[in-house]
């Protein structure tokens, strides 16, 4: 059998191949459009099957389009609960049956029986060093308590929120007149260098999770996740 034959009425070899990653977004979707930056470049040896967004006026999605990247909006405002919008999310998400759900900006906390589904393949960005500011307003916080270092982590999701093993984190100063602002900014910058580096680290196999650690090339990374000091 030839190998026409062989993906008759299906993609080409090549696009079957490659890993696929589904990217979940809420908001601006700079983080996807680094990450589809890195897979148009070569650097990230996957294909992105599609952007799937939960809020149906967020400027991700024409950014994804511009790029030619299917997207799906599944708003979570026409779902009675959090449960009937995991399981049409979790539906939409499964179209595609990818290797790797990324987490870019998305906003919505997750169920258990979500999370379960994805666990060891989903990956989220945190705009804090994690153990630290869990949750929201992450940059506020950290000015509030006066740190002098602050930062962005790349971590496995768990059903802890913003608690699974951390993967990357980047480091950044806080000077003296930053605001949330000027703060998120210098942030911002960091994600787009590591979250590339760490989803070409999974889709290339190097990156895993076994039990509550993440694994690069079989070695346990460190609780604070390998560290961009800058
Ligand atoms: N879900 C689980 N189970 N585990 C994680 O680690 C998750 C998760 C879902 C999202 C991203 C996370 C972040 O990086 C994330 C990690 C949203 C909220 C939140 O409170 C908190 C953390 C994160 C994302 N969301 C509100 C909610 O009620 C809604 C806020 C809004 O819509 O603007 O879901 O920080
Ligand atoms: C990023 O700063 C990301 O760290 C943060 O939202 C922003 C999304 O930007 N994530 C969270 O706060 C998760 N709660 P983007 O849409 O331009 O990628």
């Amino acid at each position: 059998m030839s190998v026409d034959t062989l993906n008759a009425g299906s993609l080409p070899a090549e696009k079957e191949d490659k890993p696929q990653i589904v990217v979940l977004i809420s908001g601006s979707g700079s983080n996807m459009v680094a990450i589809a930056d890195a897979v148009k470049n070569g650097d990230i040896d996957g294909e992105i099957a599609a952007v799937i967004c939960n809020r149906p006026e967020a400027p991700g999605i024409q950014k994804a389009k511009d790029r030619d990247i299917e997207t799906q909006i599944v708003d979570h405002k026409e779902f009675a609960s959090r449960e009937d919008f995991d399981v049409a999310l979790m539906r939409a998400i499964d179209e595609y049956q990818p290797d790797l759900v990324v987490l870019a900006g998305f906003m919505r906390i997750l169920t258990p029986s979500f999370v379960i589904r994805y666990h060891g393949r989903m990956l989220n960005i945190h705009p804090s060093l994690l153990p630290k500011y869990q949750g929201l307003n992450t940059h506020q916080r950290a000015l509030d308590a006066g740190d002098e270092k602050h930062g962005v982590t790349v971590h496995f999701v768990t059903e802890e929120l913003d608690g699974g093993p951390n993967v990357i984190q980047a480091v950044v100063p806080v000077y003296d007149g930053d605001d949330a602002t000027s703060l998120q900014q210098r942030v911002h910058t960091q994600e787009h260098i590591i979250y590339p580096i760490a989803v070409k680290w999974f889709v290339n196999g190097r990156l895993t999770m076994k039990g509550c650690n993440a694994m690069l090339d079989g070695n346990v990374i460190p609780n604070t996740g390998l560290r961009l000091d800058l």
